[in-house]
């Protein structure tokens, strides 16, 4: 008999058992979603890594495959590391992974092609005798060079892809071009490099709309089109992206704003989500992302638990309308999870008020609210040396009493208020306009000892003209996924509580501002839990 899991996660993507880490490869093909993602066959630590397998038809319920890339060949016989799928023409998905080839984690670039293009699951995959197809030059660090992206095809007939990398501290994405994909040549110059962030896993490099919500196959270049790319820091284990302009000719990319590396440097996720990587869901027309949230237990609890790491919620990824940053929203399909709902409207918040959201299964939810306020007057000052949102948001928690704000949910909350991890805007007042911290924050989340429980927090840039702020939260025993003001700030935090398990979860609106809140409208679903890779 199976023990009921304390922290298992209901809705969130999990094989049965064991380690996983980075999202790899995602494809749509003939109609079928596809997930590989970086796998321990044998244990819930990291290790003996292969590509798992499973499909899906709406990323939601998925059905597990056997392993469609393993160790077997003199390229990879160490490990078969992250990588990206690229769709031919004719409908054709090839494969580039990262090789490692002996013990001192030597770094090839591996191509895989399905065996069997009628195949809808395409179940097996060959890697051809011709890998490696790049190997590192004598002026690449070849222990610090992996994780190909999805090729992109420019007018002069060429494809194009790039490797992360480093030189002493200095992160790099490389970039490759190949007329025939076996036979890649390094460009001169990388894609983009900066100083002092170290070495540069996953690189994510796709064009986005300056117009709507659809996203574009990762080929197109023209008008009213910006470039993302996005790289996952190994040093902070943190993420961040900039938006910009491609020149396809010179193969150049600039950045509109230069902070990959510093405080205001623009994040998917403000919390828990690492070696994220996109894909064009050409069905649907929009460009889905995939991020890998790790446990924030210890390794030993992971052995006992005998799993260990998630995938985020697919989320579509669109440019806001001010191109300045990304707006990320979770794929509408996981709205058929939606069970029992209940609905409040038009619910004052005093200070120091907190309301019960009952009705619902409050360990597995989904919750949607719209907050509003009459006056920004009371917002606290800001402090211009408030460089750190996390920072801010660990001196200022969801208990220190503001003045507009703090106010939002206690998810995960036992009762009497234990255990709760808070999700939660505060307003300051800055010089020339309202500055607004989101905050998701796991330190009172749990009465165990010895966890990692970061106050996760990003600032909000929107316009508080009509006196407004959503939020959506995605609970699910050990997770909380929220989106703040329709997907500008999103934080992911990875919870263990012990006393708000199960049927003893509550959930609770807040607010510990001198201004009352209404919470104009909320409606929270219980979520039921899909087939997950039985
Ligand atoms: N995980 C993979 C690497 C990648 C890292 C190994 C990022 O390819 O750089 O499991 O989490």
């Amino acid at each position: 008999v199976e023990v009921k899991q304390l922290h298992r996660t209901g809705f969130h993507f999990q094989p049965k058992k064991h380690w996983i880490n980075d999202p790899n490869g995602p494809l749509v093909y003939k109609g079928v979603y596809h997930l590989f993602y970086q796998y321990n066959p044998k244990g819930a630590v990291w290790g003996n890594i292969v590509w798992a397998h499973s499909v899906s038809t709406d990323m939601i319920n998925w059905k597990k495959l056997e392993p469609a890339i393993y160790p077997s060949k003199p390229f990879d016989n160490f490990g078969c590391w992250s990588g990206s799928a690229t769709i031919l023409p004719d409908d054709k998905p090839i494969i580039l992974y990262t090789g490692i080839v002996d013990q001192i984690n030597t770094q090839v670039q591996n191509y895989a092609v399905p065996k069997n293009y009628s195949d809808p699951y395409l179940r097996e995959w060959i890697k051809p005798d011709n890998n490696p197809v790049v190997v590192a030059g004598p002026e690449v660090n070849k222990t610090a060079f992996r994780d190909p992206t999805t090729a992109w095809y420019g007018k002069d007939g060429q494809w194009r892809m790039l490797v992360g990398s480093r030189r002493r501290d200095i992160g790099i994405a490389y970039l490759y071009k190949s007329k025939d994909f076996m036979k890649w040549t390094k460009v001169q110059h990388p894609i983009h490099s900066v100083e002092g962030t170290g070495m540069w896993e996953c690189p994510d490099f796709y064009p986005v709309s300056l117009r709507g919500e659809n996203g574009l196959d990762t080929s197109i270049i023209g008008k009213n089109i910006k470039h993302v790319l996005k790289v996952s820091l190994d040093a902070t284990r943190f993420e961040y992206y900039t938006i910009g302009k491609y020149y396809p000719e010179k193969d150049i990319y600039v950045p509109d704003n230069k902070s990959m590396d510093n405080w205001n440097g623009l994040r998917y996720d403000y919390g828990n989500f690492y070696a994220s990587k996109t894909f064009f869901d050409s069905g649907k027309q929009r460009r889905i992302l995939w991020g890998w949230a790790n446990e924030s237990d210890t390794a030993n609890e992971d052995v006992a638990k005998g799993w260990a790491g998630i995938q985020a919620i697919p989320r579509k990824v669109w440019l806001d309308t001010s191109g300045k940053q990304l707006l990320q929203w979770p794929i509408a399909e996981l709205e058929i999870l939606r069970g029992q709902k209940v609905e409040l409207s038009n619910q004052k918040l005093n200070l120091g008020d907190h309301v019960e959201i009952k009705g619902i299964t409050a360990a597995q939810a989904d919750v949607e609210v719209s907050f509003s306020f009459s006056s920004l007057d009371k917002a606290e000052p800001f402090d211009p040396s408030w460089k750190n949102a996390q920072d801010l948001c660990s001196q200022k928690g969801s208990t220190v009493q503001g003045g507009v704000g703090p106010f939002g949910l206690l998810t995960l909350a036992s009762e009497k208020l234990e255990e709760y991890t808070p999700v939660f805007f505060r307003v300051f007042k800055a010089t020339d306009k309202h500055k607004v911290l989101m905050c998701s924050d796991a330190s009172s989340s749990s009465l165990k000892g010895g966890l990692y429980k970061p106050s996760f927090a990003g600032f909000v840039d929107v316009d508080l003209a009509d006196k407004k702020l959503s939020l959506r939260s995605l609970i699910d025993h050990s997770v909380v996924e929220s989106f703040g003001a329709g997907g500008k700030t999103c934080i992911t935090s990875r919870v263990y509580p012990t006393v708000a398990v199960w049927n003893n979860t509550h959930l609770y609106a807040f607010n510990n501002g001198t201004e009352a809140i209404t919470i104009a409208s909320l409606t929270a679903w219980s979520m039921k839990s899909p087939e997950m890779n039985h």
